[in-house]
Formats: structure tokens, C-alpha cells, sequence
């Protein structure tokens, strides 16, 4: 393997011990351990920047859910100490402003190719070596491939007809342009009221002139209660963030809420008494909310509960009766991810707000001046798509990725996505997924699973280096087990109860399986056996 002095000269190189594709968490991250080891290596990016999700979801109001001083990198103490988060949670430009950071301070982007699309990834049997063509020319070849390609990288742009026929402008919100798009005096029509849309739609709603707000299916959303993160808690957490940290990844998701989880079921206390634990769990604000019960997450008729809760108070909120009824979910709590908001369902009292229920009529057309639903054309100068993403598999599908006898990953994944760990699939030797199917991933504080990842990853690779392996490849009977782990963990859940991207489901013809593995500290116990046992359930040469 090169030594590191090399690898800061590559450029003009060809061939590597690792290609990264992707510079957000998990590629920069992975490109630090990579150095560690020695290895020559190239990350490839498509954008201009780093810091992947953050670089391309800059919508206004965009903001994480997980608490700021929980949604960074631990793997430097230093740098945890010295990073000032200045809210509760982050919004995108402070969270960007953080990956830059990172990678001036460990020094990544000379060995980053920004602007480059990786386009295909054939592994060549006789070398036992990758080879990356991108859109850049000058193929490339590697030992390892790393996909360090994001869970909700792909943009879901629905197939609407006459898109191409409006005259005013169209964004999605995970491809929002760098300069900021100005409103001001605008009719503007947002679709899309998942996660990405209740943030937005507040501040659209301030900017423009008008709003339209197409609704296919009302969401849950809890009060973010975002605020200034002050002076003191941000020291008290970090006297002690190393171990704010271990406790953390004891948690299914990876993360600690406000309030703890209160063990008992939803259906074993009186009215009055669920109402004042919502209620408390309502005003702390954030996911604790989905924490009230312990079976708010394994019982529909407890889960009915918690929405029968919400629903009291979208109509508490919401002064037009009629509105405040469409707003109301009728589906599964937290079964679609549960949003947190800030001011959204206030947002609906406003004159210049008006919300369209599409969950019977979708949109027939969008025309020059607007979209038509429901025999009325809605005249618009802006519309922005806020339909979310072909999550976790959409960006990977989207290369001519090529593992042994020529098999490509479509063919491969047609029937679903089927990985062992959500690390390694059969057929694609020395290829890992950072945050793959079948990992806890978007279930999760996705900093603290990348991180766990790329430690494995790294490991796996300094481990094979030392035995003298070159290549690791999942075994077929591994990942059949582990696909069937993955929906037996899903099935004993509310998960699987309705329509969301966690199934596949939001993209028309996408396989419906359950994706993401849920439970975040068995899975990082499975990865550490696998290690140890050298790597069962993966075949070394
Ligand atoms: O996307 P979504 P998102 N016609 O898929 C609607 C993360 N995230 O970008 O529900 C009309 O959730 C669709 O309707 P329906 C987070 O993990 C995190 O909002 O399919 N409507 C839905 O309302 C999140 O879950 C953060 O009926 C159409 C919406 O578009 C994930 O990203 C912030 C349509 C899509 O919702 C994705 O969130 C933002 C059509 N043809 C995102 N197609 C934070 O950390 C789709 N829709 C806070």
C-alpha cells in the first residue's frame, strides 16, 4: 500500500487502494481513516463541495432533527471540544460551514476530485481491481470501491405531464441553487409535505406573495422547539463527551431524547394521564414525542393514541375547520418518519396560505401558468417540488456498477436490495456501502452510523492487509439471512403498515421492501462478532 506522502501527490494517478465515491459525512470520514492506513486513495464528487445532503439541501428552513451536540463526528476529541454549535438544532448552512471545517482541518481536499460523477464501476476478474470511469474521463482502478454515496441522495422528481410547458421557475428542495431563490411578490405552489416540506413551507409562506400548498397525504409533525443552544449546556456536555457519547449508542437510534422512554403501554393508563404525558412530551419538542409510550412503535391501537393526540392538536392550531381536517393524518404515527416543525400548521392561518387536497385527484397537468387538479388551474410563478428522494438505493442504481461475470447491481438487486450488514453484496468483491440496505442507517443518528461503518470498513481492510487477503466478498448465504433479519426486525414493528421510502414505496415500480435495519447497538454487536470470528459470513482470498 502507497504511503500517505504519496497519496497527497496523486492527481495525475491512476491507480488506487481505495476510490470513495461521495464527499459528504460518510466519504470524508472515510477518506481520514483511508490516509491512516496508508492507502492511496481518490474520493470522487459530483458536487463542487463537500458536505453531501447539506451541500445539496439548502431549502429555506432546513434544518437536522437530531440535537446538535449529538450530530457530529466523536472520532477527534479535539475537534468535538473546539466546534460551537449555536442552536439546538443545526440548520443547513451552520452544518455546512462544520463540513468545511472538517475538511480543512484534516487537510481532504486534495485527494477529493469535486465536479466528477463516478459512472461506472467494473470489477476486472483477472486483476482482482476495480475500474471507475467518470464523467471526467481517465478511467481509474482500485482494489476497494467505498459507496459513501448518502441514503437521500437521488432526487424523486415526479413524472407530472407539461412539466416542461410552466414558464416560471421549478426546484426541488434536495437540489436547491446555491444563490438562494427569491420569492418576494411570487405565487408559488410547494407538493410535498413530508420532512423537507413542513420545513420549507413556514418560510415560503413568509417570502412569497402566495402559497399553495399541494397535499397528497397529511403528515404527523411535533413542535421542534428549536432555540439557542446555550454556553452552559453545550460545556456540560462536553466535560463528559466521550461518555455522552458511549451512552448515546446504547440507544436504538442512536441518539438520547430529552425525556426518557416511558416504559409502559399507551393502553394501560387512564385518558387523562396519556394526554398530560403527550402533552409534556408536546412542549419539551423533538422525537421524544414518539417516546411516551413503549409501544407506540409495536401496537396500532396504542399508536392510535398518539395520533388521536395530534390531531386534537392540529385542530387546537389551525382555526379553518375545513383545513384543519385535511391536515389531519389518518395514517400510522411515526410509521412514515415522523417530522418536527417549526410554525407549520400555524402556517395554514395565514391569508396568503392555501392548502389543496390532492389524496384523491392527483395533479392532472402542469401547465404554462400553473398546475391543474381537480378541473381548476392554480396560477403559479414558482412551483417546488418537495417529493423527496429514491432513497437509499436510487444514486447506487444510477451507476454501471459491474461486479463478477459481468453481473450488474440492477440485475442483481432487482427482487430488492439484498446486502450482508448493509456493508458487502455477494458478487461485488472488495466493494463496501457505507449506510447501505440492511444497515440501521436512516433509522438512526446517520453520523454515528457512518462512524461505525467506516471504523468496520477500515478495520476490514487494515485486517485483510495484515493477513495478506485481497479480496472479501459476502457470502450469498449471508445475505439471504440477513435480508430475511432485516423484514422479521421490520414485520414485529408498526413499520410496514403504510406506504413510505423506508419500503420503497414513493417511487412508482420500486421493489416494496423494508430497507433500513432497525436497532442500532444488536446490529453494532453482529458487526463486531463478525470481525472477530474473521469475518464470517464473507469469503477471503
Ligand atoms: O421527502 P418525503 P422529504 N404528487 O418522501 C409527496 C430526510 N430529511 O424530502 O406521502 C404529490 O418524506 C409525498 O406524498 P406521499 C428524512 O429522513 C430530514 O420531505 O407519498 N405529492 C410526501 O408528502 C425524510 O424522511 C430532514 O403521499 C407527492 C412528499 O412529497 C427524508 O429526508 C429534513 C408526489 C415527500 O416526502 C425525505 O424527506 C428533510 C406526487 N407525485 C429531509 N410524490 C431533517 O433532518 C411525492 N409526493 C429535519
Amino acid at each position: 500500500m502507497a504511503d500517505h506522502a504519496a497519496a497527497t501527490s496523486t492527481l495525475p494517478s491512476s491507480n488506487f487502494d481505495a476510490v470513495i465515491v461521495g464527499a459528504g459525512f460518510a466519504g470524508l470520514y472515510m477518506l481520514h481513516r483511508s490516509r491512516g492506513l496508508g492507502l492511496k486513495v481518490r474520493v470522487f464528487e459530483v458536487g463542487a463541495g463537500v458536505g453531501g445532503t447539506w451541500y445539496w439541501n439548502r431549502y429555506p428552513g432546513a434544518r437536522c432533527d437530531v440535537e446538535s451536540m449529538q450530530y457530529s463526528y466523536q472520532f477527534d476529541e479535539a475537534l468535538q471540544q473546539e466546534w460551537e454549535w449555536s442552536e439546538r438544532y443545526s440548520g443547513q448552512p451552520e452544518i455546512l460551514s462544520y463540513a468545511n471545517h472538517v475538511a480543512d482541518r484534516f487537510n481532504l481536499r486534495e485527494d477529493i476530485q469535486f465536479e466528477t460523477r463516478v459512472e461506472s464501476v467494473h470489477f476486472d476478474e483477472e486483476t482482482e481491481r476495480w475500474s471507475i470511469c467518470t464523467d471526467r474521463g481517465n478511467p481509474v482502478s482500485a482494489q476497494f470501491v467505498i459507496m459513501a454515496t448518502g441514503c437521500l441522495s437521488s432526487t424523486n422528481m415526479p413524472d407530472i405531464p407539461g412539466m416542461d410547458l410552466f414558464a416560471g421557475d421549478i426546484h426541488h428542495t434536495g437540489q436547491w441553487p446555491h444563490g438562494g431563490v427569491n420569492f418576494d411578490g411570487k405565487r408559488v405552489g410547494v407538493i410535498g409535505t413530508g420532512s423537507s416540506g413542513i420545513q420549507a413551507i413556514p418560510l415560503i409562506a413568509e417570502q412569497s406573495e402566495h402559497l399553495t400548498v399541494f397535499q397528497r397525504t397529511a403528515q404527523y409533525a411535533i413542535p421542534a422547539a428549536n432555540r439557542p443552544l446555550g454556553a452552559d449546556e453545550q460545556a456540560d456536555v462536553k466535560a463528559k463527551y466521550p461518555e455522552f457519547r458511549a451512552e448515546n449508542s446504547l440507544y436504538p437510534n442512536a441518539f438520547s431524547l430529552r425525556m426518557p422512554l416511558n416504559e409502559t403501554s399507551a393502553l394501560d393508563v387512564d385518558d387523562d394521564e396519556r394526554d398530560r404525558e403527550y402533552e409534556a412530551r408536546w412542549r419539551e419538542g423533538g422525537f421524544t414525542f414518539s417516546w411516551s409510550f413503549g409501544d407506540l412503535g409495536l401496537d396500532l391501537d396504542a399508536n392510535a393514541t398518539a395520533g388521536e393526540f395530534v390531531r386534537g392538536k392540529i385542530r387546537e392550531l389551525v382555526r379553518d375547520p375545513e383545513t384543519a381536517e385535511k391536515l389531519c393524518p389518518d395514517t400510522v404515527l411515526g410509521c412514515k418518519r415522523l417530522c418536527l416543525d417549526t410554525g407549520y400548521f400555524e402556517t395554514f392561518n395565514r391569508p396568503n396560505v392555501d392548502l389543496v387536497d390532492i389524496s384523491k385527484q392527483e395533479i392532472d397537468r402542469i401547465t404554462t401558468n400553473g398546475i391543474e387538479t381537480g378541473g381548476r388551474e392554480y396560477k403559479l410563478d414558482a412551483i417546488v417540488f418537495a417529493t423527496g428522494f429514491d432513497a437509499m438505493t436510487g444514486t447506487l442504481l444510477a451507476m454501471d456498477i459491474r461486479g463478477r461475470d459481468g453481473l450488474t447491481l440492477q440485475e442483481k438487486w432487482s427482487a430488492g436490495p439484498g446486502t450482508y450488514l448493509g456493508l458487502g453484496i455477494p458478487g461485488f468483491p472488495n466493494l463496501f456501502t457505507i449506510s447501505g440496505p440492511g444497515s440501521p442507517s436512516v433509522l438512526t443518528n446517520m453520523i454515528v452510523s457512518i462512524e461505525q461503518h467506516v471504523d468496520w470498513i477500515a478495520d476490514c481492510i487494515s485486517a485483510m492487509s495484515k493477513r495478506g487477503h485481497r479480496t472479501i466478498e459476502a457470502t450469498l448465504d449471508a445475505e439471504e439471512n440477513w435480508v430475511e433479519h432485516v423484514n422479521a426486525v421490520a414485520n414485529e414493528t408498526v413499520y410496514p403498515a403504510c406506504n413510505s421510502w423506508y419500503l420503497g414505496a414513493n417511487i412508482p415500480g420500486k421493489t416494496r421492501v423494508f430497507m433500513p435495519l432497525l436497532g442500532f447497538p444488536p446490529y453494532v454487536e453482529k458487526c463486531d462478532e463478525v470481525a472477530a470470528n474473521g469475518y464470517e459470513g464473507f469469503t477471503l482470498t
